[in-house]
C-alpha cells in the first residue's frame, strides 16, 4: 500500500495541530508510522487519500453501528441543514429523539442532551454529587469516561496508550475526590466505601469495559456492585457511551440485567455526529437546571442537525431490533475465525467479546481488569496493526481499544479479515 499522501497532510497538519491530530488515539504513537487520512466512507469501507480501501472495524470509535454513510441518517441530515443547523432555541426534534431514548432505554425517564460523551460523564458526576450532597467518587482503574478532570486517574484508552492514565493538570483536590477500584473486583469497592462511609457520591463504571481493550464485567461483581451501592445510598453511573444503544436496545442495562441510577450516552445515540446525553429517573433529572439547582447547559446541545441524525440511528435501531443478534452473531464468527488461526502457532493470545465488541490482547493471562489488560506484548500487537492495515483491515491502533462491528459488514469481509490474518502470521510470531 502507498501512504504518500496521508503522510504530506500529516506533516502539515502537526504544523498547525498539536501531534497533528484532534484526539491522541488517531495518532498512530502506541503503533509507530504515520496515521492514514480520510477521503470517504460507504457501509464497511473506508478509502483513504491514497486511494487505499479497508475494511473498518471501528465504525469512528462505535457511533456508525450501520455503517458509513447510512442513507437514511445522510438523507435525515440533508434536509435538515436546508432548514439551518442551530439556533439555541428550543425544537421539536429534541423531544422526539428524547422521547425515543426513553422508550429504548429501561429505568429512564428523562434525558438531557450534550455534544461528547466526556460531557454525559462529567455532568452525570456533578447530578450525582449535587444530588447526594457529597463530593467523592469510585472510578475503575483502566475505565476512561472522557477527558474530564475527574476520571483521568488510571484512566484507559489514549490515556493510558500514551502513558499518561494520571494526567497532569489534574489538581491534587481532583485526585482526592476520585477513589480507585479495581474492575472486577467488588472487595476493592467495599473497602473504598466502608473508609469512607456517607462521603461518596456515585461509582461510575463501564458496565462492559471498552477502553482497555473489551472486557465484560464478572455477573458476581456486577450484580454485588449493584448491592454494594444500593446499601450504602450511593448512585451507580452507567456510562453507556460504548455499550448504549449497541449491545441491545436498552444497551448494557438490557443484557446483563441491572439498572443504574444515572446513565451516560454517546457515540450511536449522534450516529457520527457529536451527541451525548445523561438519563435518569425524574426524582434525580429535576436536580438540573433549570428545574433544579445542578447548572449544566451548551450553546450546540440538542441541536436540531445532531438531533436528526440521532433520531434516524434510533428510530432505525428501533425498528430492526434483530440488528444486534445480527452483529453479535458476525461478531462470534470473527471471533471463531481469528481462533482458527492464532491456535496453529502457539502465540499466546486472548480474545474477550461481548455483542459487537471484541479485542484481542497478546498475553496468557485471562485479561478481566486493567492488569491483567496491560500484560499484553506491544510489539507483537504494533506488527499485528501494520501486518492487517497492509492487507486493508482497518483495527484500533491500540490494545487498549475494542473493535467495534457494524452491520454493514458481510461474511465475505469477516472471510477476508480472518485471511489477511493467516497471511500475516508468520511476521507476528
Ligand atoms: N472514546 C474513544 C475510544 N476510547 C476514543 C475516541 C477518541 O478519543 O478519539
Amino acid at each position: 500500500m502507498v501512504y504518500q499522501r496521508s503522510s504530506e497532510l500529516f506533516a502539515e497538519a502537526k504544523k498547525v495541530i498539536p501531534g497533528g491530530v484532534n484526539s491522541p488515539v488517531r495518532a498512530f504513537k502506541a503503533v509507530g508510522g504515520d496515521p492514514i487520512f480520510i477521503e470517504r466512507a460507504k457501509g464497511a469501507y473506508l478509502y483513504d487519500v491514497d486511494g487505499n480501501r479497508y475494511i473498518d472495524f471501528i465504525a469512528s470509535w462505535g457511533p456508525l453501528i450501520l455503517g458509513h454513510a447510512y442513507q437514511p441518517l445522510v438523507d435525515a441530515v440533508t434536509e435538515r441543514a436546508k432548514k439551518g443547523t442551530s439556533f439555541g432555541i428550543p425544537t421539536e426534534i429534541e423531544t422526539e429523539l428524547a422521547k425515543l431514548a426513553v422508550d429504548m432505554v429501561p429505568g429512564i425517564d428523562k434525558i438531557r442532551f450534550v455534544n461528547s460523551g466526556t460531557e454525559a460523564c462529567m455532568s452525570a458526576v456533578r447530578l450525582a454529587r449535587g444530588y447526594s450532597g457529597r463530593d467523592k467518587i469510585i472510578k475503575f482503574a483502566g475505565c476512561y469516561h472522557g477527558h474530564a478532570d475527574a476520571f483521568l486517574i488510571q484512566a484507559g484508552s489514549g490515556a493510558v496508550t500514551f502513558g499518561s492514565p494520571n494526567s497532569p493538570g489534574v489538581t491534587q483536590g481532583t485526585a482526592r475526590d476520585t477513589l480507585l477500584a479495581r474492575y472486577n473486583d467488588l472487595e476493592s469497592v467495599r473497602v473504598l466505601i466502608e473508609a469512607n462511609e456517607n462521603d461518596i457520591a456515585a461509582v461510575i463504571i463501564e458496565p462492559v469495559a471498552g477502553n482497555m481493550g473489551c472486557i465484560p464485567p464478572d455477573e458476581n461483581f456486577i450484580q454485588g456492585l449493584r448491592q454494594l451501592c444500593t446499601d450504602a445510598g450511593i448512585l451507580l453511573i452507567f456510562d453507556e457511551v460504548m455499550t448504549g444503544f449497541r449491545l441491545a436496545p436498552g444497551g448494557a442495562q438490557e443484557v446483563l440485567g441491572i439498572e443504574a441510577d444515572i446513565l451516560a450516552f454517546g457515540k450511536v445515540i449522534g450516529g457520527g455526529l457529536p451527541v451525548g446525553a445523561f438519563a435518569a429517573r425524574s426524582e434525580i433529572m429535576d436536580y438540573l437546571a433549570p428545574e433544579g439547582p445542578v447548572y449544566q447547559a451548551g450553546t450546540l446541545s440538542g441541536n436540531p442537525l445532531a438531533m436528526s441524525a440521532g433520531f434516524a440511528m434510533l428510530s432505525a435501531l428501533n425498528n430492526d431490533r434483530e440488528v444486534f443478534q445480527r452483529l453479535a452473531e458476525k461478531t462470534q464468527y470473527l471471533h471463531h475465525g481469528l481462533d482458527k488461526v492464532l491456535d496453529k502457532t502457539g502465540i499466546a493470545y486472548q480474545i474477550n467479546r461481548l455483542g459487537s465488541m471484541i479485542s484481542l490482547h497478546f498475553t496468557s493471562d485471562k485479561v478481566i481488569d486493567f492488569e491483567s489488560s496491560a500484560t499484553g506484548n506491544n510489539p507483537r500487537f504494533k506488527r499485528y496493526f501494520h501486518g492487517m492495515l497492509r492487507e486493508g483491515i482497518y483495527l484500533p491502533p491500540s490494545a487498549f481499544e475494542s473493535y467495534f462491528l457494524n452491520d454493514a459488514l458481510s461474511y465475505e469481509d469477516l472471510d477476508r479479515t480472518i485471511e489477511a490474518l493467516e497471511k500475516i502470521i508468520s511476521e507476528i510470531q
